[in-house]
């Protein structure tokens, strides 16, 4: 699918590098998706903004940094011998052996040749008269491209929340997000985490043990669920990589991607004896899965109700203190906002060198030089650590000046939240795919798979343009909005909206609400994308005209 050899002395002629594709993202998502497109004859790049591979994990590499889906599961199953020849050390990957894996894979499969790091995508507009993408990064070069793809990862625009008064501290504040390399030493140190999400629970107890003093901020309180993590089994291991087909399968046969045996009947029905067993047995199990015990509990409020009052009295037997055990006990729906994985989080609070300081009790006012000012005192801290979270699903993609047809900007087009057909395309945007976009079941599910379900698709997609003569292939306006109406209505159906998430847009002040994941699951999602790609790709257009490819192009 090169481009014709006598359009590239026009582009050079301009600065302009030309690719097939060019892909915005290194982590799991670009990495295949390059991949893909190398296995499909393209010419392609991945721009990274990081100066290593990995994406997520090469950012967040705070203390306890982990994955709470299980390694087996979260890893890539496009290739055998890739399958066969890794080993997981651990049941939940810890951030080192993830990253580890990543690089192995772009040295594996060669893709760090076709892989710029260090260099943000700043901007990205459509040329209809060439139909292609001009392409700008922040060193000011310029590419251009025909496919454009937006591997960018679902919660990678870190949020620091605007508080006054932060740029006057003296001491050291990180991002859970963007954590140095390097490391950091809180020996000695009075410490304050605001947040209490995954990355803040995860680190939480290991910056206690190590503080002289930790204050927690927390904000709302979280559902937790142990991971009760250990080395794997390496029986477990064996098994599994001889039998990765039938592993893979049950992956494909699940609701979130991730091998699982629920119930065949809701939580409410079940007689309170059995019930209490299968919650036990899935606390025991430990992480995510505690959701899918039943296949209700997010669905049916008498079921949850269940659920969280379970979990409930299983968070408040780790804390000593009874009023400390309610500030820490959750309101909301059980699972409502995205579920956490725990090693020793509620137990931290039984440590004379942790306090917790309720926000909603006593709101943060603004950060002093010496320390954090709430309204029930001040905080003397050395060094503050954000694990406030991400813009998700659109944070990133929102972070480039994407223009689609007639200039009009994804920003815009976009004003009244996330429109995208399926989650990867969005019209107006011709030739241009979000991995894992808003729309799609993505952080609902295993990331891992939901990616490389998009991939293979998209790679079909590409197969089937090149087969037939496409030139183009761009989202219909009505479908893309029967799309989001069903999102809408199957979230509607569910008992996510009841809290303030991020799944929600409401973490960020001024987004604009909406629940933007797919949530009918995985299996659901596949068979409807299955089913589209059969019928010609409907609810796409695909244009067949050649290109003026020679013609003076509007330019980023
Ligand atoms: P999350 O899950 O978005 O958690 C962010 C935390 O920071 C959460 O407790 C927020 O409280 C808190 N927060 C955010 N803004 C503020 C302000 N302004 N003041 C006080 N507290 C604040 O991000 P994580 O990095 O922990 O996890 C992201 C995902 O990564 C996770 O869900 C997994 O999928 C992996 P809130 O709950 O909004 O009241």
């Amino acid at each position: 699918m090169t481009s014709t050899q006598q359009d590239v002395p026009c582009r050079e002629a301009r600065g302009e590098t030309e690719f097939d594709a060019i892909v915005v993202g290194a982590g799991f998502a670009g990495l295949y998706m390059l991949h893909k497109l190398r296995e499909l004859g393209m010419k392609a790049t991945a721009i990274e903004r990081a100066d290593g591979v990995g994406g997520t994990w090469h950012w967040n590499r705070y203390p306890g940094c982990r994955c709470d889906i299980e390694s087996l599961a979260y890893s890539y199953s496009f290739s055998e011998e890739l399958q066969r020849e890794w080993t997981w050390t651990h049941r939940y990957a810890a951030q080192p052996e993830i990253l580890s894996y990543l690089n192995h894979v772009a040295d594996r499969f060669d893709l760090r040749k076709d892989i710029q790091l260090s260099t943000s995508v700043t901007a990205a507009h459509y040329d209809d008269a060439s139909a292609t993408w001009a392409v700008e990064t922040d060193s000011g070069e310029r590419l251009r491209s025909r496919f454009f793809v937006m591997a960018t990862g679902c919660l990678s625009d870190r949020q620091v929340p605007n508080f006054a008064g932060l740029e006057s501290f003296r001491g050291d504040w990180y991002h859970t997000g963007a954590w140095p390399h390097e490391g950091v030493d809180f020996t000695g140190k009075r410490v304050a985490v605001i947040g209490t999400g995954s990355s803040g629970i995860q680190s939480i107890p290991l910056i206690a043990k190590q503080a002289e003093r930790l204050y927690v901020l927390q904000r709302t309180p979280q559902f937790a669920i142990p991971a009760w993590n250990g080395p794997m089994d390496p029986e477990v291991m064996r098994h599994t990589r001889e039998n990765y087909a039938d592993y893979r399968q049950k992956i494909l046969d699940s609701f979130v991607a991730v091998p699982f045996e629920t119930q065949d009947h809701g939580a409410h029905e079940a007689d309170p004896q059995t019930r209490e067993a299968v919650f036990e047995a899935a606390w025991k199990d430990g992480g995510y899965l505690m959701l899918l015990a039943y296949p209700d509990l997010i669905f049916d409020e008498r079921s949850n109700a269940h659920v969280s009052a379970f979990v409930k009295q299983k968070i408040q037997a780790r804390i000593d203190d009874a009023s400390l055990a309610e500030k820490l006990t959750p309101s909301y729906p059980f699972g409502a906002k995205r579920l956490c994985v725990d090693t020793d989080y509620f137990e931290t609070y039984n440590r004379d060198n942790v306090t917790l300081v309720s926000l909603r009790e006593t709101p943060l006012q603004e950060i002093i030089p010496g320390g954090i000012r709430t309204s029930g005192g001040d905080l003397d801290v050395d060094v503050i650590v954000f694990a406030t979270g991400f813009d998700a699903m659109t944070g990133a993609l929102l972070a480039v000046d994407i223009r689609g047809r007639n200039g009009i900007a994804l920003r815009d087009a976009w004003a009244a939240g996330p429109k995208s057909y399926l989650g990867i395309a969005v019209s107006g945007f011709p030739n241009m795919f979000t991995i894992t976009g808003p729309g799609s079941p993505s952080v609902l599910s295993n990331m891992v798979p939901a990616i490389e379900q998009h991939v293979d698709w998209l790679g079909a997609l590409l197969t089937y343009m090149r087969d037939n003569g496409f030139e183009t292939v761009e989202a219909e306006r009505e479908p893309e909005l029967d799309w989001a109406a069903r999102v809408d209505e199957i979230a509607s159906a569910t008992l996510y909206p009841r809290a303030d998430s991020w799944y929600m847009g409401r973490n960020v002040p001024g987004k604009v609400e909406g629940f933007m994941p797919f949530a009918g699951g995985t299996i659901m999602y596949r068979e409807i994308v299955e089913d589209i790609a059969a019928r010609g790709y409907s609810g796409f257009a695909l244009d067949s005209r050649t290109p003026a490819r020679t013609v003076e192009h509007a330019t980023v």
